[in-house]
């Protein structure tokens, strides 16, 4: 008897999955047939086991999905590690309610949020206003520009240090395949219209492929892989998995030190004066972001608005 095999599932178009052994080996699986009775679908980003064609030059099974650090369900990937939250100044003009609702989304699924702007030569200071918002809020953010080279190589030095699996996601026009190609040259992904054109085509299939970074970048750790999620736009992104009105305030990294300072312990952290409520005297005295707090409340408005019983 030949011995399962274990690796992690980099693509998965159509039932027939790739996945790359810890040598490097790639191999094309099928899944079992019992995953789907238990409406189990392996899925990009899967460490699994697979089991060895009984007749050799046939495809391979896997056998066993091992346990999830979280899933997506669009994009369809799991145990995602670092999710680069990318937007412009502006071409587009960036929305921080989309923004913060994808950071807050990523903290719930214990993902490592990390905030990049892109095409910094087109404002310096809209950029600075958004350094100064995330920062302060306690996020890792990086500035670039593809155009004229800025931040790029601190960008690829964090990137090499990373393990497991990371992405990219952002508003369609803000950068993304661009700023991947110049950080993973041999990547070449489709950029500018001619990708528009190409995602609005009929055939396009809108997937994850998974890229192992060590054959990207020099000194990469053997364990990262980036992400392509071409077809997936940024809304796709922001659906997955939402939380609960309750989880909402741990959503808001620096919110948390604040919290048990309020004096009611049900304070929705939403209209109470800043007497009452630590995170409105924060914001009063400038450790909080208003615009931060802003997205807080539409967020607030949206969970409550699905829980009609909630009194507002
Ligand atoms: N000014 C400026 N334009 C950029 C920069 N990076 C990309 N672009 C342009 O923005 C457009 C969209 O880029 P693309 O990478 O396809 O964006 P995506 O939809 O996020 O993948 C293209 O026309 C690029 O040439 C940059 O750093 N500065
Ligand atoms: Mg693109
Ligand atoms: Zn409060």
């Amino acid at each position: 008897m030949t011995n399962n095999i274990k690796g992690i599932i980099t693509s998965g178009v159509g039932g027939l999955y790739s996945v790359r052994a810890e040598d490097g080996n790639l191999y094309p699986c099928r899944a079992k047939g019992a995953f789907r009775k238990k409406g189990l679908t392996p899925l990009a980003g899967d460490h699994v086991s697979i089991r060895p064609p009984e007749v050799s030059g046939e495809e391979y099974f896997i056998e066993e999905i091992f346990e999830r650090k979280n899933s997506l369900i669009r994009p369809p990937m799991a145990n995602l590690e670092t999710l680069f939250v990318t937007f412009a100044p502006k071409n587009p003009e960036p929305s921080t309610l989309y923004l913060d609702k994808l950071l807050s989304i990523a903290v719930f699924n214990k993902i490592n949020p990390v905030v990049v702007i892109t095409k910094a030569d087109l404002s310096t200071q809209l950029v600075e206003k958004h350094v100064e918002i995330y920062e302060k809020a306690g996020f890792t953010v990086f500035v670039s520009s593809s155009e004229d080279g800025t931040g790029l190589s601190a960008l690829a030095d964090y990137i090499k240090n990373l393990k497991g699996i990371c992405a990219f996601a952002g508003a369609s026009g803000v950068g993304k395949s661009t700023l991947m190609n110049a950080l993973f040259p041999s990547l070449s992904l489709d950029t500018g219209r001619l990708s528009e054109k190409i995602s609005r085509g009929k055939h396009t299939t809108r997937s994850v492929t998974l890229y192992p970074m060590c054959e990207l970048i020099e000194n990469a750790e053997s364990t990262a892989y980036v992400a392509d999620t071409p077809g997936f736009s940024m809304l796709d992104f922001i659906e997955f998995d939402f939380y609960s009105v309750e989880d909402l305030p741990h959503c808001f990294p620096e919110f948390e030190k604040y919290l048990a300072d309020c004096r009611y312990t049900d304070c929705s952290h939403t209209k109470e004066s800043p007497a009452d409520c630590a995170i409105a005297a924060a914001i009063a005295n400038g450790e909080i972001a208003k615009e931060r707090h802003e997205s807080y409340l539409s967020i607030y408005a949206d969970l409550i608005g699905k829980r009609p019983w909630k009194k507002k």
